[in-house]
């Protein structure tokens, strides 16, 4: 029997090559491709949506975990496919960046996240139109599609498809839609189907949208995920242990820990505002080369407990002394 949690263990920690090794090797043992794709990927998978909606993981550790699930995926695709996996699909999912809009790295974790769920999906990547949404939808017949913008000027162009496809007779397609900028009224206003916040919400809500909402794949089924023990009543560390996440030399992120817990914290928008100005310079727009960039400092103990030292660190930070 393959060791699925420790599988689900390697995923969560982005080690692709174990994961695709761990794929092959319950084939070897005769597990069918659909189990070790629901046990060993989507279940770690699922641990990683929760974590990341929890603010527990944040954008590049699940690029990381994403990267490892698309390694076991590889092998796995072929197998399924010729096994017409087709037809026991959760769904089907267009998704693409509205046009003006070039940010694709929330709308690439989407459609991991959904894909780990067990939809077929389809990415027609950023700056697209109506028009490429409706050649795309002719071809693919979605049951749902979903947008994502990024910027308060693109945004509007989401009830633009919306209307485009209404006029077209395609109402049936839910229209599900994300983004920074994007709220529930928002949706209501240009008469979305639906959106979410974040990637792993946006499963739920794709499965709400196709009518399993309640066939979720369950997190809480995925064990073997390391967790801390729980920190004893009254109990403060007298010294925490932090790491700051850069973006180049543009601090983004701040991680502090001790024994028993992890907080991160974001930085103020001034930071994305100087990242995103200098990526521009620099010609790093697409999200590979963009995230390429982030990396974490080195590990630092500072007296205090936890919530002491994000405090003083975060000053530290947005004053600029010590940390670029
Ligand atoms: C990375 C980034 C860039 C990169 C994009 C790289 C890439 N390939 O994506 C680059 C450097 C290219 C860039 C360019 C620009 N950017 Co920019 N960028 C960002 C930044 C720092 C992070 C965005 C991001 O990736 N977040 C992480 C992902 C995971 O989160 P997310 O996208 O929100 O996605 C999650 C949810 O929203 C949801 N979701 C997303 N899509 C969907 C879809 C559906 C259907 C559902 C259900 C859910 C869903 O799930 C996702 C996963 O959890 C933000 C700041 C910020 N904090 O948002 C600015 C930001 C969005 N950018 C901004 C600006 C102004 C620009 C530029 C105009 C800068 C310039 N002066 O040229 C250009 C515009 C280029 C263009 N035409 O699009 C502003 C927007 C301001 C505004 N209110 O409109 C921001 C807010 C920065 C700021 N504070 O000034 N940017």
């Amino acid at each position: 029997m393959p060791d699925y949690a420790l599988m689900n263990q390697c995923l969560y920690e982005g080690k692709a090559k174990e994961v695709e090794q761990m794929t092959r090797d319950a084939l070897a043992e005769g597990r069918t491709p659909q189990e070790i794709l629901a046990e060993g990927l989507i279940a770690g998978m699922a641990v990683v949506g929760e974590d990341f909606k929890h603010n527990i993981l944040y954008v590049p550790e699940v690029l990381i975990a994403a990267r490892a699930m698309k390694a076991g995926m590889a092998v796995l695709k072929p197998l399924l496919s010729s096994h017409g996996a087709d037809s026991g699909s959760t769904g089907r999912l267009l998704m693409g960046t509205v046009r003006g809009d070039l940010h694709d790295i929330g709308k690439n974790l989407v459609c991991m996240m959904a894909e780990g769920a067990g939809f077929q999906v389809k990415d027609i990547g950023v700056d697209q139109s109506l028009e490429k949404f409706m050649a795309a939808a002719d071809e693919f017949k979605p049951d749902i599609i979903g947008m994502s913008a990024l910027l308060t000027t693109t945004m509007t162009y989401m009830k633009t498809v919306i209307d485009g496809f209404e006029a077209a007779g395609c109402g049936e397609i839910k229209m599900a839609i994300g983004g920074a900028p994007i709220s529930q009224m928002f949706a209501d206003e240009i008469g979305a189907d639906g959106y979410a916040p974040d990637a792993s919400s946006a499963v739920d809500l794709f499965l709400q949208l196709v009518g399993k909402g309640d066939a979720q794949p369950a997190a809480a089924a995925a064990t073997g995920v390391a967790e801390r023990a729980a920190r004893p009543a009254g109990h403060k560390s007298d010294k925490s242990r932090y790491q700051i996440l850069y973006w180049q030399d543009i601090p983004s992120q701040l991680k502090v820990w001790d024994e028993y817990e992890e907080i991160k914290v974001e930085l103020p928008p001034k930071f994305s505002a100087r990242i995103d100005a200098r990526a521009q310079r620099l010609g790093l727009t697409q999200s590979d080369a963009y995230t390429a960039q982030f990396r974490w400092g080195e590990e630092i103990e500072r007296p205090g407990h936890i919530e002491e030292v994000v405090a003083a660190v975060r000053a530290e930070i947005e004053t600029e002394k010590n940390h670029g």
